[in-house]
Protein backbone atom coordinates (compact mmCIF):
# COMPACT_ATOMS: atom_id res chain seq x y z
CA UNK A 1 0.00 0.00 0.00
CA UNK A 2 1.51 3.37 -0.62
CA UNK A 3 0.27 6.99 1.09
CA UNK A 4 -2.67 7.51 2.52
CA UNK A 5 -3.87 10.98 3.16
CA UNK A 6 -6.87 11.55 5.71
CA UNK A 7 -9.46 11.81 3.36
CA UNK A 8 -8.60 8.32 1.73
CA UNK A 9 -8.47 7.07 5.16
CA UNK A 10 -11.72 7.17 5.91
CA UNK A 11 -13.22 6.86 2.16
CA UNK A 12 -11.13 3.04 2.59
CA UNK A 13 -12.58 2.96 6.30
CA UNK A 14 -16.38 3.43 4.98
CA UNK A 15 -15.99 0.92 2.28
CA UNK A 16 -14.00 -1.58 4.95
CA UNK A 17 -17.43 -0.98 7.42
CA UNK A 18 -19.91 -1.32 4.80
CA UNK A 19 -19.23 -4.96 4.10
CA UNK A 20 -18.73 -5.36 7.49
CA UNK A 21 -15.02 -6.19 7.61
CA UNK A 22 -12.97 -6.70 10.54
CA UNK A 23 -9.58 -7.43 10.97
CA UNK A 24 -6.31 -7.20 9.18
CA UNK A 25 -7.00 -4.67 6.39
CA UNK A 26 -8.14 -1.97 8.97
CA UNK A 27 -4.81 -2.50 10.98
CA UNK A 28 -3.11 -2.19 7.85
CA UNK A 29 -5.12 0.76 6.26
CA UNK A 30 -4.13 2.69 9.89
CA UNK A 31 -0.66 1.49 10.07
CA UNK A 32 -0.14 2.98 6.52
CA UNK A 33 -1.56 6.06 7.10
CA UNK A 34 0.29 6.45 10.51
CA UNK A 35 3.73 5.52 8.72
CA UNK A 36 3.33 8.37 5.51
CA UNK A 37 0.72 10.95 6.54
CA UNK A 38 1.14 14.25 7.91
CA UNK A 39 -2.36 15.44 7.44
CA UNK A 40 -3.52 14.77 11.18
CA UNK A 41 -1.19 17.70 12.86
CA UNK A 42 -4.17 20.01 12.69
CA UNK A 43 -6.57 17.53 14.52
CA UNK A 44 -3.55 16.36 17.15
CA UNK A 45 -4.39 19.23 19.78
CA UNK A 46 -2.77 18.70 23.57
CA UNK A 47 -3.75 19.66 27.14
CA UNK A 48 -1.97 20.12 30.15
CA UNK A 49 -4.36 18.61 32.67
CA UNK A 50 -5.49 15.47 30.36
CA UNK A 51 -4.81 13.53 27.74
CA UNK A 52 -7.01 14.79 24.88
CA UNK A 53 -10.10 12.73 22.50
CA UNK A 54 -9.79 15.06 19.15
CA UNK A 55 -12.61 13.93 16.89
CA UNK A 56 -12.42 13.80 13.05
CA UNK A 57 -15.05 11.34 12.08
CA UNK A 58 -18.06 10.08 13.63
CA UNK A 59 -20.67 7.66 11.59
CA UNK A 60 -23.14 5.09 11.83
CA UNK A 61 -20.99 2.19 12.08
CA UNK A 62 -17.57 3.61 13.01
CA UNK A 63 -15.49 6.94 14.95
CA UNK A 64 -11.99 8.24 14.57
CA UNK A 65 -10.15 10.21 16.70
CA UNK A 66 -6.54 11.56 17.43
CA UNK A 67 -5.51 10.89 20.88
CA UNK A 68 -2.56 12.83 22.56
CA UNK A 69 -0.71 11.67 25.20
CA UNK A 70 1.23 14.41 26.95
CA UNK A 71 4.13 13.20 28.85
CA UNK A 72 3.01 11.31 32.39
CA UNK A 73 -0.54 11.74 30.82
CA UNK A 74 -2.87 8.39 31.47
CA UNK A 75 -6.51 7.40 30.63
CA UNK A 76 -8.06 5.31 33.70
CA UNK A 77 -8.37 1.96 33.69
CA UNK A 78 -11.49 0.94 31.51
CA UNK A 79 -13.51 -0.86 28.80
CA UNK A 80 -14.65 -0.50 25.54
CA UNK A 81 -18.47 -1.45 26.13
CA UNK A 82 -19.69 -3.73 22.94
CA UNK A 83 -16.96 -2.05 20.99
CA UNK A 84 -14.04 -2.97 18.46
CA UNK A 85 -10.56 -0.61 18.79
CA UNK A 86 -8.11 -0.08 17.22
CA UNK A 87 -5.54 2.05 18.24
CA UNK A 88 -2.25 3.08 16.09
CA UNK A 89 0.83 5.12 17.08
CA UNK A 90 0.94 8.26 14.97
CA UNK A 91 3.83 10.06 16.53
CA UNK A 92 6.14 8.79 19.94
CA UNK A 93 5.76 5.69 21.80
CA UNK A 94 2.19 4.42 23.78
CA UNK A 95 1.91 1.95 26.36
CA UNK A 96 -0.98 -0.16 26.91
CA UNK A 97 -1.49 -2.43 30.14
CA UNK A 98 -4.20 -4.97 30.27
CA UNK A 99 -6.14 -6.42 33.24
CA UNK A 100 -8.52 -8.96 33.21
CA UNK A 101 -11.96 -7.68 33.80
CA UNK A 102 -12.35 -8.62 37.50
CA UNK A 103 -15.54 -10.88 39.02
CA UNK A 104 -18.97 -8.74 39.65
CA UNK A 105 -18.22 -9.26 43.13
CA UNK A 106 -14.59 -9.32 43.57
CA UNK A 107 -12.99 -6.01 45.45
CA UNK A 108 -9.64 -5.76 45.51
CA UNK A 109 -6.23 -4.12 43.49
CA UNK A 110 -6.49 -4.66 39.50
CA UNK A 111 -3.63 -6.55 38.68
CA UNK A 112 -1.97 -6.33 35.53
CA UNK A 113 -2.58 -8.97 32.73
CA UNK A 114 0.76 -7.49 30.59
CA UNK A 115 1.83 -4.30 28.90
CA UNK A 116 3.26 -3.42 25.84
CA UNK A 117 4.52 -0.47 24.16
CA UNK A 118 3.66 0.70 20.83
CA UNK A 119 6.12 2.66 18.25
CA UNK A 120 4.88 4.49 15.13
CA UNK A 121 2.91 2.40 12.85
CA UNK A 122 2.05 -0.17 15.17
CA UNK A 123 -1.39 -1.19 16.00
CA UNK A 124 -3.02 -2.68 19.49
CA UNK A 125 -6.82 -4.29 19.48
CA UNK A 126 -9.24 -4.29 21.91
CA UNK A 127 -12.63 -5.47 22.73
CA UNK A 128 -14.34 -6.58 26.12
CA UNK A 129 -13.70 -10.06 25.52
CA UNK A 130 -9.96 -9.46 25.45
CA UNK A 131 -10.12 -7.68 28.34
CA UNK A 132 -9.76 -3.65 30.17
CA UNK A 133 -6.84 -1.23 29.53
CA UNK A 134 -5.03 1.56 30.63
CA UNK A 135 -2.98 3.40 27.81
CA UNK A 136 -0.64 6.24 28.06
CA UNK A 137 2.14 8.22 26.57
CA UNK A 138 5.68 5.78 27.16
CA UNK A 139 8.09 7.84 27.41
CA UNK A 140 8.80 10.32 30.29
CA UNK A 141 10.34 12.73 27.97
CA UNK A 142 8.37 12.51 25.05
CA UNK A 143 4.65 13.05 23.94
CA UNK A 144 2.75 10.55 21.78
CA UNK A 145 -0.13 10.51 19.47
CA UNK A 146 -2.53 7.71 18.27
CA UNK A 147 -5.16 7.08 16.04
CA UNK A 148 -8.56 5.22 17.09
CA UNK A 149 -10.58 3.89 15.42
CA UNK A 150 -14.28 2.51 17.29
CA UNK A 151 -16.61 0.27 16.08
CA UNK A 152 -19.36 1.26 16.85
CA UNK A 153 -19.21 4.60 18.26
CA UNK A 154 -19.98 5.35 22.13
CA UNK A 155 -20.08 8.12 24.45
CA UNK A 156 -19.59 6.05 27.83
CA UNK A 157 -17.40 3.83 29.25
CA UNK A 158 -16.63 1.99 32.45
CA UNK A 159 -14.03 3.23 34.75
CA UNK A 160 -12.40 0.53 37.19
CA UNK A 161 -10.86 1.98 40.38
CA UNK A 162 -6.75 0.10 40.40
CA UNK A 163 -7.56 -0.38 44.06
CA UNK A 164 -10.03 -1.44 44.70
CA UNK A 165 -11.97 -2.77 41.73
CA UNK A 166 -15.09 -0.78 41.59
CA UNK A 167 -16.76 0.44 38.71
CA UNK A 168 -18.07 3.45 37.52
CA UNK A 169 -19.59 4.86 34.02
CA UNK A 170 -17.49 7.59 32.80
CA UNK A 171 -18.85 9.96 30.10
CA UNK A 172 -15.95 10.23 27.80
CA UNK A 173 -15.50 13.89 26.24
CA UNK A 174 -14.02 14.67 23.09
CA UNK A 175 -11.56 17.93 23.54
CA UNK A 176 -12.30 18.82 20.02
CA UNK A 177 -13.76 17.83 16.41
CA UNK A 178 -11.97 18.36 13.43
CA UNK A 179 -9.18 20.82 14.67
CA UNK A 180 -12.06 23.17 16.63
CA UNK A 181 -11.43 22.69 20.22
CA UNK A 182 -14.74 22.81 22.04
CA UNK A 183 -15.81 25.15 24.87
CA UNK A 184 -17.09 23.00 28.09
CA UNK A 185 -19.63 25.72 29.12
CA UNK A 186 -18.86 25.43 32.60
CA UNK A 187 -16.47 28.55 32.75
CA UNK A 188 -17.09 32.32 33.33
N1 LIG B 1 -10.62 4.26 25.03
C1 LIG B 1 -9.99 5.46 25.52
C2 LIG B 1 -10.75 6.70 25.02
O1 LIG B 1 -11.41 6.62 23.99
C3 LIG B 1 -8.58 5.60 25.09
S1 LIG B 1 -7.59 4.16 25.36
O2 LIG B 1 -7.60 3.44 23.85
O3 LIG B 1 -8.68 2.79 23.48
O4 LIG B 1 -10.63 7.74 25.64
FE1 LIG C 1 -9.39 2.43 25.44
Amino acid sequence: MGTLSLDSLIEALRDEFHHEARGSHIAELLSTYARTATDWRAFALFNDQNYTRNLVVREDRFELLFLCWGTGQESPIHNHESQDCWMCVIEGRVEEVRYCIPEEVRTGPLEPSGSHVFAQGEVAFIRDEIGLHLVRSAASDEPAISCHLYAAPSDQCNVYCPDTGKVTCQDLQNYSVRGRILTTGTDG
